[in-house]
């Protein structure tokens, strides 16, 4: 498991990144993502979770080429990433 990022889960920031996986490590981080908009009311109808243009997130996944984004940039960390995000 590489290349996550963990934020204010229910368990802790920390505690679902543990053992040979914890933050700092197989960059694996905890961290703020920078969602444009996010409530935590339990309505997912009120939130973007799109990334900041300043977000950690960005060009932060795995480097290989084969996984860029589809705008040819570095893979972001989340589902906004990726060659096969929309
Ligand atoms: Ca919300
Ligand atoms: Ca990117």
């Amino acid at each position: 498991m590489s290349y996550n990022t963990a934020y204010a889960t229910s368990a802790g920031d920390s505690a679902n990144f543990s053992g040979p996986f914890a933050a700092g490590t197989h960059e694996n981080e905890n961290e703020d993502p920078l969602f444009n908009t996010f409530s935590n009311d339990r309505d997912p109808q009120n939130d973007d979770l799109s990334l900041k243009s300043s977000s950690p997130a960005k060009d932060s996944g795995p480097p290989d080429a084969a996984y860029n984004d589809v705008d040819k940039t570095r893979n972001d960390r989340g589902h906004t990433g990726g060659p096969h995000s929309k």
